[in-house]
């Protein structure tokens, strides 16, 4: 089996440390799949990433077959199947909302020209660095030669979270539960919607039992865990988000394991009414390696509204992000 060639920027980062001995060890595309790590990092990380490769020498994965480590995009994007676009700039005390957008949509305007010009002409992106959704989206339009059903983001943790929810409050392990939906940006305006899920088969809001936790505390819970993370941790989500930067890509390149819908962060089609070409979290499903959004979903009132407050918050980051690449 030929290897094949997964790029992690940021690899020095947290989720990169956590996400090169996942993929590994087989977690991002299965126990037989040979890898090449693509580590990419900026100068004043090499010195960190140097000892992230030690480590990977020392562990001595049987399905890692090397490793290219390079602070050059060019480099880094040079035939690659898979990109995880997880380098960023955090956002620091007494920093402004656009000056973060700023820092972060030209790190993926100017990494979208290596990725077109140097990765494989079939390859998978997937941004998890923030502000995702808007990172894809710039990603998208200054690789404007790459197929737009290429590029996405993660939504993917905000997903598992839900079912993480869900089978704590219904006791019952988290492969129960199946058909949850996150809607629209990876922020706290996303909409985590139950109305389509099952636990053991049966819809969650008879097994639950309890609107008002649904539509209230648990839509919080999910929303704002990223912030009680920090706030128990001192640090954002490691684990947890490279554990589903591997569940994104896997139901996308190797199949669905028998589940009903994975929610992913799109370019969208102008599917349930969201502006074409903006990246939003619709559920999907993936075949043959290809994504496509569930379509004639039934949507209630309240569902409609939470879904636009999203859309319309999406819609101003995109024009903040524009505004600041002028
Ligand atoms: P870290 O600050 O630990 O790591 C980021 C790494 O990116 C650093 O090592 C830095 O040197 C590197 N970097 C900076 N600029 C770069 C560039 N131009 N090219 C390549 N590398 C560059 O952050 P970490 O905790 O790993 O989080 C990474 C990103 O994921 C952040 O933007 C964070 O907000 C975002 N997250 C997104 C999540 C999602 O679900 N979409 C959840 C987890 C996480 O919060």
């Amino acid at each position: 089996m030929d290897p094949v060639r997964v790029l992690i920027t940021g690899a020095a980062g947290q989720i990169g440390y956590a996400l090169a001995p996942m993929i590994a060890r087989g977690l991002m595309l299965g126990p037989k799949q040979p890898v090449i790590l693509h580590l990419l990092e900026i100068p004043p990380a090499a010195t960190a990433l140097e000892g992230v490769c030690m480590e990977l020498t020392d562990a001595a994965f049987p399905l890692l077959h090397g490793v290219v480590a390079t602070t050059d995009p060019d480099v880094a994007c040079k035939d690659v199947d898979i990109a995880c676009f997880i380098g960023g700039f955090p956002r620091k005390a007494g920093m402004e909302r656009k000056d973060v957008m700023s820092k972060n949509v030209s790190i993926y305007k100017s990494v979208a020209s290596s990725i077109e010009a140097h990765a494989k002409s079939n390859v998978k992106c997937v941004v998890v660095a923030n502000p995702a959704n808007t990172n894809a989206y710039i990603l998208k339009k200054y690789a404007p030669k790459m197929d737009k059903k290429a590029i996405t983001c993660l939504t993917r943790l905000d997903h598992n979270r839900m079912v993480g929810q869900v089978a704590e409050k219904c006791g019952v392990p988290n492969t129960e539960v199946d058909g949850v939906i996150v809607w629209g940006n990876h922020s706290s305006t996303q909409y985590p919607d139950v109305n389509h899920g099952t636990v053991g088969g049966k819809p969650i809001r008879e097994v639950v039992k309890d609107d008002a936790y649904l539509d209230g505390d648990f839509v919080s819970t999910v929303q704002k865990r990223g912030a009680a993370i920090i706030a128990a941790r001192k640090l954002s989500s490691a684990l947890s988000a490279a554990s589903s930067v591997c569940d994104h890509i896997r139901n996308w390149v190797v199949g669905m394991e028998g589940k009903k819908f994975v929610s992913m962060g799109v370019v969208s089609d102008g599917s349930y009414g969201i502006t074409e070409g903006l990246v939003y979290s619709f559920p999907c499903h993936c075949k043959n390696g290809e994504w496509s959004i569930v379509q004639g979903l039934d949507i209630d009132a309240r569902s409609k509204e939470l879904m636009e407050t999203t859309h319309k918050e999406l819609l101003e980051e995109r024009d903040l992000a524009l505004s600041c690449l002028e």
